[in-house]
């Protein structure tokens, strides 16, 4: 449910990301199904309760006609979203080609596409100018819904061009922009060949945030050497005009998740599952099915696991939630039947007529399934190869105060920053050390897993979704505020 509860601060959020926290299904003519959306955008965006938010980005449906998007955009009024209209030839090469199979792989240190040079230069170029143009109708929208005194903050890789045209269409705007992912270092950034455009257009912004202090000073670096800017603490100088650069680290609504596991039908689905799972502990991944989750790695790491220790073998079973995404992307296809084939594989191995060591689930599941999941789970797994944040580890915290199981956390996931001293950290590459961390963890005395958990919760619960906007927001207001007193003296 999208909460629309009465907000404490008069002052309006526009809220712009590429895609709305609902997607939509035509069911007729006029008339459409909206579903709320699964990811981490989403879930931290849905905690803001403070400001009056409208949200602006794309519905994920292809709308051509008249009656169709005059019908959409009333639905979704209702949960105060505007849909930005993009055609199927955009998508493709805005959203497939430059967001997903450029700048995702790019910024999780996947590097760039390696096809035929000359093929991806020349299809390149299209690419990069079909995301332009989508930056440009989403500052359509956004200019159109804009209203003097307005913040507007526009989210992640997708919109890098956004704070620049609306500045251009209005320099009274307040713009902020937030990245979702990592920002790699500067040596990473500098093979795109579009790096100083995205960069300049970034720079237009009022303030520029992180998940993490690491991918900000990355940020500031790529902008002094490649842009050869100043860098200053506060964030990069471009010939006076200073863009403020800060670590923003985004949290989850954790009341959300506390409250979920209390109530009565969830207690009765947790008691099903412990029934259902008795005799064995739980290990668990959420993820959506992406590369930079590294779920073959950690497949590969609970084999090694099981090869090691046979003991083991009818006492542990994996729960591998991945939900699809992209899936019409091909590299995501061929990652779901890699998945696939290992887990068969393992499940053949170690398996026997009554159970299998791992259940692979290919889909999402829905809200209370999955605290209740939470809930029941011994040790949840996450290892991503590269993830801005990871709000999966908190939600787990969240749910785990009586459980207190335990987490361990890949190192190259930015929660590992915050949750670092209460998880085990892995390098998920190290198949081995994640094996070796998989025993420690099922081992471990009740002690050391309270005293990890308690570190853990009280991060988690001291640091909510609703603090970071909240932060990020006043620390726009504040940044603009100071511009405003450095011109006038
Ligand atoms: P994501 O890559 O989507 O987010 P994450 O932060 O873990 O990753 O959030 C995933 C969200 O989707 C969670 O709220 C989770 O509950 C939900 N989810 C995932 N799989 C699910 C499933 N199978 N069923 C139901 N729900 C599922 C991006 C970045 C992250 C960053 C967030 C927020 O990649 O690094 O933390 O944005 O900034």
């Amino acid at each position: 449910e999208l909460r629309i509860r009465p907000p404490t601060n008069s002052q309006r959020l526009l809220v712009v990301a590429n895609r709305l926290p609902v997607s939509a299904t035509r069911k007729g003519d006029a008339s459409w199904q909206l579903e709320m959306s699964v990811g981490g955008l989403v879930s931290a965006l849905l905690g803001i309760t403070e400001f009056e938010t409208r949200w602006i980005g794309w519905a994920g449906v292809n709308v051509t006609d008249e009656i169709g998007k005059k019908s959409l955009t009333k639905a979704l009024a209702d949960k105060r979203c505007v849909p930005v209209f993009l055609d199927e030839d955009l998508v493709n090469l805005y959203y497939n080609g430059y967001c997903n199979n450029i700048l995702w792989p790019l910024f999780h240190y996947l590097g760039l596409p390696q096809e035929d040079r000359l093929a991806t230069t020349r299809s390149f170029q299209s690419q990069f100018d079909a995301y332009k143009k989508a930056n440009q109708l989403f500052a359509d929208v956004v200019s159109e819904h804009y209203i003097e005194g307005d913040v507007i903050w526009c989210h992640d890789y997708h919109l890098m061009f956004l704070p620049k045209y609306l500045k251009e269409r209005n320099n009274k705007m307040k713009v902020g922009w937030f990245l979702h992912t990592p920002f790699p270092s500067s040596e990473i950034q500098r093979t795109l060949p579009s790096r100083s455009e995205l960069l300049r257009a970034v720079l237009v912004a009022d303030l520029v945030g992180f998940h993490t202090y690491d991918y900000a000073r990355h940020f500031v670096s790529a902008c002094t050497r490649i842009l050869g800017l100043e860098g200053t603490p506060d964030g990069v100088e471009d010939q006076g005009k200073l863009t403020r650069v800060a670590a923003f680290p985004i949290g989850i609504d954790p009341g959300r998740f506390i409250r979920a596991i209390q109530l009565p039908q969830i207690k009765e689905h947790i008691k099903e599952l412990e029934e259902r799972f008795a005799g064995r502990k739980v290990m668990l991944g959420v993820d959506r099915l992406d590369m930079i989750k590294g779920i073959p790695q950690k497949i590969l790491a609970f084999e090694k696991f099981l090869e090691e220790n046979p003991d083991w073998h009818d006492k542990v079973v994996l729960l591998q939630i991945a939900v699809p995404t992209r899936t019409d992307v091909p590299e995501y296809q061929k990652l779901t039947c890699q998945v696939h084939e290992i887990v068969g594989r393992i499940n053949g191995r170690f398996g026997s007529l009554t159970t299998v060591p791992i259940h692979h689930l290919d889909r999402s599941l829905d809200f209370h399934g999955l605290c209740a999941l939470y809930a029941i789970t011994d040790v949840a797994l996450i290892t991503s190869l590269r993830d801005g944040m990871n709000l999966v580890s908190y939600e787990f915290v969240a749910c785990q105060a009586s459980k207190k199981g335990v987490l361990i956390l890949s190192e190259f996931a930015g929660a590992a920053q915050s949750l670092g001293a209460g998880a085990i950290l892995v390098n998920p590459w190290n198949i081995t050390e994640v094996a070796s961390s998989i025993g420690y963890a099922l081992n471990m005395p009740a002690e050391e897993r309270e005293k990890r958990h308690h570190h853990n919760f009280v991060h988690v619960t001291s640091h909510t979704s609703q603090e970071w906007a909240e932060t990020f927001v006043s620390e726009l207001n504040d940044t603009i505020v100071e511009a405003q007193l450095r011109i006038r003296q």
